[in-house]
C-alpha cells in the first residue's frame, strides 16, 4: 500500500519534473521574440483546422515541417465551435486541442489567433449568427451583451488550452496569440466606442495569464500588453510603432481567395519569396504564410457573399495537401538560406547600402559568420553586381541570399523546384457510370403548409434564420377583385431569389458577383403574372450564399427580403404587399428531413429510375465504391447547375458549376513589378469551382457509399463522375551549378521525356522551346537516368549533360516529363 502511494508520488513529481523540463519561457525584445531567452527566428504557416479533417492534419503538418517551417498558425473560429448559445462542438475536424497536440507532436510551435473575429473568407467572419439575433448586441466594440459573449468563449477557449498544458510556459507548444483581428482596418468607423473597445480587447487578454505573448495584427496603436503585427503581400517597409517591439508578420498572403463568378487567383512564388527574402533582410524575425494550406470549406461554412467551397488559396500545399510545386519546393529552399545564419540575423550588427543598383544587407558581428543579402527592386532589369570581389546577376525583382556573404545559396527568382501540373483521371471503367435515384424536393407541399410563423413585415433573413439554412420562404396572400396580367415586383437584398404565384414558379435571379469585395448584392426582381379574382397567393423562396466576412458593420450587411417593398402592379395602380401578414419558413423540405443522410438501399421515397434532367429543386441519389489507390479523390460536378453535395452524409461543400468565371483576366503571369489580386489568374470563362474535394476520410474502403445531390436551379447529373488527383506533368527549369530533381510524387512514375534541353532554352512548363545552343546529348542522358522511374535526379553540369555549341552566360536545363 504504502510502496504503491510512494511509487505513484515519484511519478507525478518525474511527470513535474518532466513537465517543467519542458517548460519554456516566451518573451520579446525589439528584435524578436525569444524561446528561454534566446531570440528566435519563426518561420509560421497557417492551416486551418476545420478546413481540413483530423485524419489529414499530421500529413500537412509533416509536410510544413519538411518545408522549413517552425511554426502553425491558426484561427479559432468561434461559429462552428458554437453555432448555438451554450452548444459546443469539438468534435471531428474542430477538435482544436488534438489540432495543436498534433502540431506539437511534429515538433513544431503553434501560433493561436483567437479573434474571435477572424475574417478568413469564412461565414460570418467566424461570428454565430445568435449574437446577431440578439436584442440589444452590438457587435466588435464597447457594448456589454457582446463583450461578455466574446468573453466567455476566449476564455473557455484558453482554458482548454490550459488544461490540456498546451501553453508554452507550461510545456506546451503555444507561443503567441492573437486577440481580434485586423480591427485597425475598421476602428475608425466605431469611434470613441472602437477605441475603448481595443482598450478593451488588449486587457481581457492581459487577464487571461496564458504566460505567452498577445499580438494585434494591423493594429498601429496595439495597446500594451498586445504587440502589432503586420499583414499584407510584402513586408519590407513595415515597422512596429513601438520599437521596443519585434518586427513581426502575421499575414503575408500566398494567393488568394476565390468568389464565384472570378477566375482563379494565382501568386508567383518568384513574388512570394521576394517578399519574405525582403522581409529578413530588413530585420524581420517572424513570419506566417497565410495560408500554407488553405483547403475546404465543408458544409456552408464559406463566406462572402460568394466565396467558393475551395479555399485552395494558392498555398505551398494544394486543397487536397500535395506539395504545390513549385511553390512548396522553392520556399523550402529559401527557408534553409534564411536557417543557414539564423544566429547572425538574430543577434548581429546590421549595414545596409547600394551599390549601383543593388540593395546590399549584411549581417555581421564578432564571431558570427556573416549573412548577406542582395535585392534588385527594379521590376524589367537585370542587373550584374561586383560584391566583395564576386559577379552575381540578379534577376529583375530578385534578392539573392549569400549565407557567409561570399555565394549566392539561393535566389528568389531562380527556381530549381520541380513545377507540377496535377491532373484528374477517371476511376475505375465501372465506376464510370453512376446509376441515379431521385426525388422531386416538395415545393407544392411547401407553399400550402403555412409557416412557422407571420408578421405583418418583411423580415431580414439571417435575422430569422439564424443560418440554420441558406433558404427562408416569405409567403403571403392577397384578395383580388377580378383577373389579370400583372407584374409582381420584388426588391430583395440578395443573394437569389425564386418566385411563385399561385404555386406556379415564375422565375428566378441571382445577382451577379459584383466584381470587387461584394458590397452589394440587392436586386429588383420583375415578372408579369396572371392574377385571379379572389385569393392569389405568392411565395418567394430568398436564397443567401454565405454571409458577409469582412468590412465595417460587415454583420449588419443585409440578406434578403428585408423591407421589401413587394408589389402588385396593374397599370398605375400599385398595390403595396410589404406589410401584408408574411408567414415565414426556413429552410426547404428535403433538408429538414435530412434526406442527405438516406444511405441505405431503401426506395423509401426515391425513385429508382427515370432520372430528370435540368429540373429546378431536385434531389439526386447513387452509389458508388471507393476508388482504389491513396490519391486525392474529387467529385466533378459538370452538368451540374447549383446546389450541396453530401457523401456518407456529410457535405463537402456548396457547387455552382453553372457560375463561370468572367471571360477577360487571364493574360500571361509576370512575377515582377509588386503582386495585386487579378495579376495572374487562370480559368477564365470557366466555371469558378468544378471539382469538389471528398477526403479519403468520408469514404469507406471496400465499402459502397452514398452521394446525395441537392439541385436547386437544374441540372445533368448523368455528366457527374468521382475522378483521382495526381501529378500528370513535371518539369524543371534549373540553372548550372544547381540539381534537378524530378518526381512523380504519388503513385506513378516517369513514363516518358516530352522536352529536354541543356543551354539557353526559353519557355515554360509545357511550352518550352530550345534556344540557340544546346549540348547534344541531353535528352538522352535525362531519359536514361529518369524514364521508368517515380523520381530522378540530375546534376546540371558540361561534366554530366555535356559541352553546348556556344557560349551562354547562364546555362540552364528544361526538362518536361510526363507521369503514369
Ligand atoms: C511599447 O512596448 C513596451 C513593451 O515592449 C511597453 O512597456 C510600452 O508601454 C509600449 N509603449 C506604448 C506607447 O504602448
Ligand atoms: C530599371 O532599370 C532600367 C535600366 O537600368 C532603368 O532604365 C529603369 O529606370 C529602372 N526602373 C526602375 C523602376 O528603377
Ligand atoms: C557599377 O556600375 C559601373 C558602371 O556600369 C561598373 O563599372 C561598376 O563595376 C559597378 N559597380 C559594382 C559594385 O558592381
Ligand atoms: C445597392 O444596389 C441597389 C441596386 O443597384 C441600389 O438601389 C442601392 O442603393 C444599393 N445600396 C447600397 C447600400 O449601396
Ligand atoms: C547547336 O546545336 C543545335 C542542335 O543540337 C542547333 O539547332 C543549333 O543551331 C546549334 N547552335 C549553334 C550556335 O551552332
Ligand atoms: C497591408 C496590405 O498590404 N494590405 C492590402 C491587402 O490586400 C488588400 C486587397 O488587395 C489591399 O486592399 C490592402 O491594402
Amino acid at each position: 500500500m504504502n510502496s504503491l502511494i510512494g511509487f505513484s508520488y515519484v511519478l507525478v513529481v518525474i511527470a513535474w519534473l518532466f513537465q517543467l523540463a519542458l517548460a519554456a519561457e516566451v518573451s520579446y525584445d525589439k528584435r524578436a521574440l525569444k524561446i528561454n531567452g534566446e531570440r528566435k527566428i519563426v518561420i509560421s504557416g497557417s492551416i486551418h483546422y476545420p478546413r481540413s479533417t483530423p485524419e489529414m492534419w499530421p500529413d500537412l503538418i509533416r509536410k510544413a515541417k519538411e518545408g522549413g517551417l517552425d511554426a502553425i498558425e491558426t484561427y479559432v473560429f468561434w461559429n462552428a465551435h458554437e453555432p448555438r448559445r451554450k452548444e459546443y462542438h469539438f468534435e471531428d475536424n474542430l477538435d482544436l486541442v488534438r489540432f495543436i497536440k498534433d502540431v506539437q507532436s511534429a515538433g513544431l510551435y503553434a501560433i493561436v489567433r483567437l479573434g474571435p473575429y477572424v475574417c478568413a473568407e469564412w461565414n460570418y467572419g467566424g461570428l454565430p449568427v445568435w449574437l446577431h439575433q440578439t436584442p440589444g448586441m452590438q457587435i466588435r466594440t464597447d457594448n456589454q451583451l457582446f463583450k461578455d459573449e466574446m468573453q466567455t468563449f476566449v476564455t473557455l477557449i484558453i482554458n482548454m488550452f490550459k488544461k490540456d498544458k498546451l501553453f508554452a510556459p507550461q510545456g506546451g507548444n503555444i507561443i503567441l496569440a492573437q486577440i481580434e483581428n485586423e480591427y485597425g482596418d475598421v476602428e475608425h468607423y466605431y469611434g470613441d466606442a472602437g477605441r475603448s473597445y481595443v482598450q478593451w480587447c488588449a486587457k481581457l487578454a492581459g487577464s487571461l495569464e496564458i504566460g505567452v505573448p498577445w499580438v494585434m495584427c494591423k493594429q498601429k496603436d496595439a495597446p500594451s500588453p498586445t504587440l502589432e503585427t503586420h499583414n499584407g503581400f510584402y513586408g519590407e517597409s513595415y515597422q512596429p510603432s513601438n520599437s521596443t517591439t519585434p518586427k513581426m508578420w502575421t499575414e503575408n498572403w500566398t494567393g488568394w481567395f476565390v468568389a464565384w463568378g472570378t477566375p482563379i487567383e494565382h501568386r508567383p512564388v518568384e513574388d512570394l519569396a521576394y517578399s519574405v527574402a525582403r522581409f529578413f533582410q530588413s530585420g524581420g524575425t517572424l513570419q506566417n504564410y497565410y495560408m500554407y494550406h488553405g483547403g475546404t470549406n465543408f458544409g456552408r461554412t464559406a463566406g462572402g457573399p460568394y466565396m467558393i467551397t475551395s479555399y485552395d488559396y494558392d498555398a505551398p500545399l494544394d486543397e487536397y495537401g500535395n506539395p504545390n510545386q513549385p511553390k512548396w519546393g522553392h520556399l523550402q529552399d529559401l527557408h534553409l538560406a534564411i536557417k543557414a545564419m539564423e544566429k547572425t540575423l538574430l543577434y548581429g550588427k546590421t549595414k545596409t547600402y547600394y551599390l549601383n543598383e543593388t540593395l546590399v544587407t549584411t549581417y555581421y558581428g564578432a564571431g558570427m559568420q556573416p549573412g548577406c543579402f542582395l535585392t534588385n527592386a527594379n521590376s524589367s532589369h537585370h542587373t550584374t553586381v561586383t560584391f566583395q570581389g564576386k559577379q552575381y546577376v540578379l534577376p529583375p525583382w530578385s534578392t539573392s541570399i549569400l549565407p557567409g556573404c561570399k555565394k549566392e545559396a539561393y535566389n528568389t527568382a531562380k527556381v530549381s523546384t520541380q513545377a507540377s501540373i496535377m491532373v484528374k483521371c477517371p476511376t475505375t471503367k465501372e465506376d464510370a457510370s453512376l446509376s441515379w435515384s431521385w426525388r422531386p424536393e416538395r415545393i407544392r407541399e411547401n407553399l400550402k403548409r403555412d409557416g412557422v410563423f407571420t408578421k405583418h413585415e418583411l423580415i431580414e433573413q439571417k435575422l430569422v434564420t439564424g443560418d440554420a439554412s441558406d433558404y427562408l420562404w416569405y409567403m403571403t396572400s392577397v384578395d383580388l377583385s377580378k383577373e389579370g396580367q400583372m407584374k409582381l415586383r420584388v426588391n430583395t437584398a440578395g443573394h437569389g431569389l425564386h418566385a411563385f404565384f399561385n404555386e406556379k414558379h415564375i422565375g428566378s435571379h441571382y445577382a451577379p458577383f459584383d466584381g470587387e469585395h461584394n458590397v452589394n448584392y440587392s436586386f429588383v426582381f420583375e415578372q408579369n403574372v396572371v392574377a385571379k379574382p379572389g385569393r392569389n397567393s405568392i411565395a418567394l423562396l430568398s436564397i443567401s450564399v454565405g454571409l458577409k466576412n469582412y468590412g465595417p458593420a460587415f454583420d449588419l450587411n443585409p440578406e434578403g427580403i428585408v423591407g421589401g417593398p413587394v408589389e402588385l402592379i396593374r397599370a398605375n395602380d400599385i398595390l403595396d404587399l410589404s406589410s401584408n401578414p408574411w408567414s415565414y419558413k426556413i429552410g426547404i423540405d428535403g433538408e429538414e428531413r435530412r434526406f442527405y443522410l438516406h444511405t441505405s438501399d431503401d426506395p423509401h421515397g426515391w425513385q429508382p429510375s427515370g432520372f430528370p434532367t435540368m429540373r429546378p429543386f431536385t434531389w439526386y441519389k447513387t452509389k458508388f465504391s471507393t476508388p482504389l489507390g491513396k490519391d486525392p479523390v474529387v467529385l466533378d460536378t459538370i452538368g451540374m447547375g447549383k446546389g450541396e453535395a453530401w457523401v456518407n452524409g456529410k457535405s463537402i461543400g456548396r457547387f455552382w458549376p453553372k457560375y463561370l468565371a468572367t471571360t477577360d483576366g487571364c493574360k500571361p503571369c509576370d512575377y515582377r513589378g509588386g503582386f495585386s489580386p487579378g495579376n495572374c489568374q487562370t480559368g477564365c470563362g470557366q466555371p469558378s469551382q468544378r471539382w469538389y474535394h471528398v477526403p479519403r476520410s468520408f469514404l469507406k474502403a471496400g465499402e459502397t457509399n452514398t452521394l446525395v445531390l441537392f439541385e436547386e436551379i437544374g441540372g445533368d447529373p448523368s455528366r457527374v463522375s468521382f475522378q483521382t488527383v495526381t501529378t500528370g506533368v513535371a518539369c524543371g527549369n534549373v540553372h548550372e551549378g544547381k540539381t534537378l530533381t524530378l518526381s512523380c510524387q504519388g503513385e506513378r512514375s516517369i513514363s516518358s521525356i516530352q522536352f529536354a534541353s541543356f543551354g539557353d532554352p526559353h519557355g515554360t512548363c509545357k511550352a518550352f522551346r530550345k534556344g540557340s545552343c544546346e549540348a547534344k546529348k541531353a535528352l538522352s542522358i535525362v531519359q536514361q537516368a529518369c524514364v521508368g522511374k517515380s523520381s530522378c535526379s540530375i546534376d546540371v553540369s558540361e561534366a554530366i549533360l555535356g559541352e553546348t555549341n556556344c557560349s551562354v552566360f547562364v546555362k540552364r536545363l528544361a526538362v518536361q516529363a510526363a507521369c503514369s
